[in-house]
C-alpha cells in the first residue's frame, strides 16, 4: 500500500468529571459499562499526544512525560492502536509522545484525556474518519470514561445495548457555555493504591448495595438532563453531590470494605455545606482518589477557592471552567 499520508500528528484532550458516575462493567473485555453516566469536560487538565510512524523502530514505543515506558505501558497502547491498524489496513509501528498538563503538581492525569487524545491522534494519523461519536466507542476501550472526553461541555456515556460496541457511545448535551465550573482540591496527588478497574470489581463481586445502584444511576440521570436543560444550578448540584455520595456508600460496603477517602477529603467537604450554609451555592463530587472537586458558579469560583485557602494552600486548588472536544495541535 502506498502511504502519502502525513508524517506526525498532534492532538489535545481535556479530562472530564463526572457528575452522575460510571461504577461497572458489564462487559469487561469491550468495556462495556452496568450503567450511563454524565460528566462535564474541564479546560485545566488535559492530554496532548503526538502520534508519528516510527522509523527508529519496527515496534511500538511510547514516551510519556519525558519517561520512556516499560513493555508493559507499551503492550496497552500498541493493543489500542490495533484497533486503528485493523481499521485502516496500516499495519505501520508508531511512535507515541504524550504529556499531561495539569496546573503545580496537580496529580490529576487522567486515562479519560490520554485515551481521548490517543484516539483522536490514531483517527488523524490512520486516516479513518470517524465521527467523535464513533471515536468515542474507540476510546472507551482504552478507558471508560475516555469515552466522555471526545466531547466539551455536558456530555452523557449511553450505555448500550447487549454486547454492541457501537451502541455504547458519548453524546453532547450541552455546552456548558453559561455560568459553571469546578475548583479542584488536591487532597493527595501519589497514584491511588486502589485502580478503579480493581475497585469497580470489588464493588460488584462484594458490595450489597450495587444491585441498588443502577437504578437509582438511572433516576439522577433522568432528573440531572432537564435541570441541565434549564440551567438549575443548584439542582444539578444536589443531584450530582448525592450520586457521588452513592457510590462512595456502594464502594464502602465493599467486602473488606475499602475507601478512596482520606480525612482531608472530609474536610474539604465540611467547607463545602458551610459555604452553602453561608449562601453560597456550590456541591461536591469525588472519583476514586481523595480529591474533591467542587461544582461552583464560575464567577463564584474566587471567592469559594479564598474560604478553602483557609485550610488548604493556594497551590492545591485550581480553578476550571467547562472544556471542548479534542482538537488538533499540529
Ligand atoms: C467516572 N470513574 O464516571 C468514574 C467515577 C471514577 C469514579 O471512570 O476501568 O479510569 O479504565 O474503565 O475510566 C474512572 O475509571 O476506569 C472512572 P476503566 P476509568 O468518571
Amino acid at each position: 500500500m502506498q502511504h502519502k499520508q502525513m508524517d506526525t500528528t498532534t492532538y489535545r484532550a481535556y479530562t472530564n468529571i463526572a457528575l452522575i458516575k460510571y461504577w461497572g462493567k458489564r462487559n469487561k473485555e469491550l468495556f462495556l459499562p452496568v450503567t450511563s453516566s454524565l460528566s462535564l469536560t474541564l479546560d485545566q487538565f488535559y492530554t496532548e499526544t503526538t502520534l508519528e510512524w516510527n522509523s527508529q523502530s519496527n515496534e511500538d514505543t511510547f514516551t510519556l512525560d519525558g519517561q520512556i515506558q516499560d513493555i508493559n505501558a507499551i503492550e496497552k497502547v500498541s493493543r489500542f492502536i490495533n484497533m486503528f491498524r485493523d481499521l485502516s489496513g496500516i499495519h505501520r509501528p508508531v511512535h507515541v509522545n504524550s504529556t499531561n498538563h495539569v496546573p503545580t503538581a496537580a496529580g490529576l492525569a487522567s486515562s479519560a484525556s490520554a485515551f481521548a487524545a490517543l484516539a483522536s491522534a490514531c483517527n488523524d494519523l490512520f486516516e479513518t474518519n470517524l465521527s467523535n461519536k464513533e471515536l468515542s466507542t474507540y476510546a472507551r476501550r482504552g478507558s471508560g470514561s475516555a469515552t466522555r472526553s471526545l466531547f466539551g461541555g455536558f456530555t452523557v456515556w449511553h450505555k448500550g445495548i447487549g454486547n454492541e460496541s457501537d451502541s455504547s457511545f458519548a453524546e453532547m448535551i450541552d455546552e456548558a457555555d453559561w455560568d459553571i465550573g469546578m475548583l479542584v482540591v488536591m487532597i493527595n496527588k501519589e497514584q491511588k493504591k486502589i485502580s478503579s478497574r480493581v475497585g469497580m470489581e470489588h464493588t460488584i463481586e462484594t458490595s450489597p448495595f450495587y444491585k441498588l445502584w443502577p437504578e437509582t444511576v438511572a433516576e439522577d440521570l433522568e432528573a440531572i438532563i432537564p435541570a441541565i436543560e434549564n440551567r438549575d444550578f443548584p439542582t444539578i448540584g444536589q443531584i450530582a453531590e448525592h450520586n457521588a455520595m452513592k457510590m462512595h456508600a456502594t464502594i464502602i460496603a465493599a467486602d473488606p470494605s475499602m475507601t478512596y477517602w482520606e480525612p482531608e477529603s472530609l474536610t474539604a467537604m465540611n467547607i463545602v455545606r458551610e459555604l452553602r450554609e453561608a449562601g453560597i451555592p456550590c456541591y461536591f463530587t469525588m472519583d476514586a482518589g481523595p480529591n474533591v472537586k467542587v461544582l461552583c458558579r464560575l464567577s463564584q469560583a474566587e471567592e469559594i477557592k479564598k474560604a478553602f485557602e483557609k485550610h488548604f494552600s493556594s497551590d492545591r486548588l485550581v480553578i476550571t471552567g467547562p472544556g471542548k472536544a479534542p482538537h488538533k495541535i499540529s
